[in-house]
């Protein structure tokens, strides 16, 4: 399984990855201009792998991995081509984790995390609507060169512009996230989302949030804090841990 990590600027992201997998910060100022992607590979230790290797003593183990994209950071100025290639890298991805900060920032700025999440929920909203007003384009030239128009595709597709159109997302509706004819457009809003709110080390709890998005679920994390202690030996983050 592939899960993307996607936000703004500055929520965080780098940091969950480094908590997510392990891997130690990099530094700040190869940070602040990372242009490729990153992949991390975690195995997930299964108890019943384990009985069952036990059982019937297999040749080779494996055990599920998921695996952790960090799409290449947006560039400032040069911003649609290195923003549509983070989107793409995204769009390859089973499901995304959405970061977002509620933290004060390097400059002191309070934190907004709805409204932050709702500007990158429109941004993928909004990519989505591009995809599928240009598939239905596409068909209704088709159409007028005298090539038989796909209705069941068509109609799919139409149905994608509707709930865009209204400003919301594609996973609003199960039947249109399942259908096989609309797997190869990649829909970005169509994926599974898990929302991370990205906290300040001594706070552990969920931000005031006007009304919660339907369908979603809101998890907070202590980024940096996490990331600290995955780079620590297991014996110094046990003792950690205790204290
Ligand atoms: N206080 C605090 N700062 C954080 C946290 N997570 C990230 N930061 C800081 O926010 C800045 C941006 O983080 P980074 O992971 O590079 O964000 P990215 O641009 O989304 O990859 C860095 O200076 C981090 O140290 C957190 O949980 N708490
Ligand atoms: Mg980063």
């Amino acid at each position: 399984m592939k899960l993307g990590i996607i936000g703004l600027p500055q929520c965080g992201r780098s940091t969950i990855f480094d908590a997510l997998t392990g891997a130690r910060g990099e530094d700040e100022t190869l940070k602040q201009s990372r242009k490729d992607q990153r992949i991390g590979t975690v195995k997930v230790m299964d108890e019943r792998v384990d009985n069952l290797s036990g059982m019937y003593k297999p040749k080779k183990i494996t055990y599920a991995q998921v695996e952790y994209l960090l799409p290449s950071d947006i560039l400032s100025g040069t911003s649609s081509k290195s923003e549509s290639a983070a989107w793409n890298q995204a769009r390859v991805c089973d499901a995304l984790i959405h970061v977002v900060r509620n933290f004060k920032d390097a400059g002191g700025m309070a934190p907004t995390p709805e409204k932050d999440f709702r500007g990158l929920e429109e941004e993928m909203i909004l990519s989505d609507l591009a995809v599928a007003e240009k598939r239905i384009e596409r068909i209704e030239a088709d159409l007028k060169r005298g090539r038989k128009k796909d209705e069941e595709e068509y109609s799919l597709v139409r149905s994608c512009c509707e709930l865009l159109e209204e400003g919301r997302p594609l996973r609003m509706n199960p039947e249109l996230v399942i259908a096989p004819q609309l797997k190869g457009f990649t829909f970005l809003s169509a994926k599974p989302h898990l929302v991370i709110i990205n906290n300040d080390e001594d706070n552990e709890s969920l931000p005031e949030w006007g009304t919660i998005p339907e369908g979603f679920e809101l998890l907070a994390v202590r980024g940096r804090l996490e990331m600290e202690i995955a780079s620590m030996l297991p014996e110094e983050a046990g003792e950690f841990l205790v204290e």
